[in-house]
């Protein structure tokens, strides 16, 4: 098999006060675990086991596309927070913000938006096209933007289980602390590096 679980990059009470290392270690042991076993059981001795995690997202559906999709969505989430993160980009993202959202305030609501505003288990991204450009989205369940050929450069969880043991139905609670506190600007930054760099015939960002 070409991919395994990527370790939790900090501690289970690392982003605390925000989010307890009670919800990490459930959502990290029991869910994102979870989904990796169940990938693992359903692929093992097919010729997806010799794909990779992302060949199986673009290429699978049912089952194995939501076991699959689940285990990338938590491994890009993980990322997408520090301890002791929000504050402002670097300047290339906040550049880059500023030009797609009219600055990083309007970004944030409208990533709050999306977060809350998605009816039922999804996640929020922000993400980039093949120009450049620069959206938030949100999807269900363990839909995810690779899908439609768009290159992720941020997410929040939420599922129930990202936050109900901390801040149980209030979402857009743990949304806020995760945009004022938590979230991992380099991360996305790099992201969008990487894309350009990949890519250099897209227009400066
Ligand atoms: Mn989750």
């Amino acid at each position: 098999m070409k991919f395994d679980m990527k370790p939790l990059p900090y501690d289970y009470g690392a982003l605390e006060p925000h989010i307890s290392a009670r919800t990490l270690q459930f959502h990290y042991d029991k869910h994102h675990q979870g989904y990796m076993n169940k990938l693992k059981s359903a692929i093992q001795d097919t010729p997806q086991a010799d794909q990779s995690l992302e060949e199986i997202i673009v290429r699978a559906d049912g089952g194995v596309f939501n076991s699959a999709a689940q285990v990338w969505n938590h491994d890009f989430y993980w990322r997408s927070m520090m301890p002791n993160g929000g504050g402002t980009p670097g300047s290339g993202l906040k550049k880059a913000i500023d030009n797609h959202f009219g600055g990083v305030e309007s970004f944030l609501k409208r990533m709050k938006d999306a977060a809350t505003g998605q009816f039922g288990s999804g996640w929020a991204w922000l993400v980039a096209d093949n120009e450049g450009d620069l959206k938030v989205m949100s999807t269900s369940d363990a839909k995810n933007p690779l899908q439609q050929g768009l290159t992720p450069l941020l997410t929040i969880d939420v599922w129930e289980h990202a936050y109900y043991l901390d801040t149980q139905n209030d979402r857009g609670g743990y949304v806020d602390k995760v945009l004022a506190e938590l979230i991992n600007w380099d991360f996305a930054e790099a992201n969008l590096e990487k894309l350009t760099k990949d890519k250099p015939v897209l227009k400066a960002v």
